[in-house]
């Protein structure tokens, strides 16, 4: 019965067809209208957008001036270090990595995390230590904060790790250290922290 109903309907041209047909110019239009908007948001971002406001800063590293198409880059050195021997006796351990932005756009590092419990990280920029980071779900891991470093500009990396973390424990260290950056290469830039424990 409602089969019958629903050929019927289909055969008959009229009020139906110019409802769908206006349907589908509200649709072209509102296309049309997101387009214009994009178009437009793009213009503004170039315009007004970091590549704008880095060519303003003057760069501290390279000879040419930040282009609109510069591309950030996260570097660390060293990627992987190692402790040496870690007495468990002597307690909580704190080293320094060294972190550049070697790229031609402003670096924006928006988190941080580490593999473990016993690790925890924070970044020191301008002299001003931000918060620690630790292991997602078992350490602390601030909301809002973010480091933003210019092309060329340097900051440090401090890495701690505690060894009573683990009651006693005695053998090799491997911990990572995750970067949550800008960096298109390198979004999520590993960094180790490498030993062996002791008494
Ligand atoms: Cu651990």
């Amino acid at each position: 019965m409602s089969r019958k109903k629903r050929r019927g309907r289909a055969y008959r041209p009229g009020r139906r067809d110019r409802r769908r047909t206006a349907g589908r110019v509200r649709v072209l239009a509102a296309s049309a209208l997101v387009l214009a908007l994009a178009a437009g948001g793009y213009l503004l971002f170039r315009w007004l957008g970091p590549g704008a406001s880095s060519a303003a800063v003057p760069a501290s590293g390279g000879s040419s001036p930040a282009a609109p198409s510069g591309v950030p880059a996260l570097t660390v050195t060293p990627s992987v270090y190692d402790l040496g021997q870690v007495s468990q006796a002597a307690g909580r351990v704190t080293v320094r990595m060294a972190v550049s932005n070697t790229g031609t756009a402003d670096l924006v590092i928006t988190d941080m995390e580490t593999s473990c419990g016993c690790t925890r990280a924070a970044l020191v920029v301008d002299g001003r230590t931000g918060p620690w980071f630790g292991m997602r779900g078992h350490g602390p891991q601030p909301a809002g904060w973010s480091a933003r470093l210019r092309p060329g500009q340097k900051a440090t990396l401090l890495v701690e790790y505690d060894p009573d973390a683990h009651g006693i424990y005695r053998g090799p260290i491997d911990r990572a250290v995750l970067i949550h950056s800008n960096d298109p290469r390198r979004p999520q830039a590993e960094v180790r922290l490498a030993g062996v424990q002791v008494p």
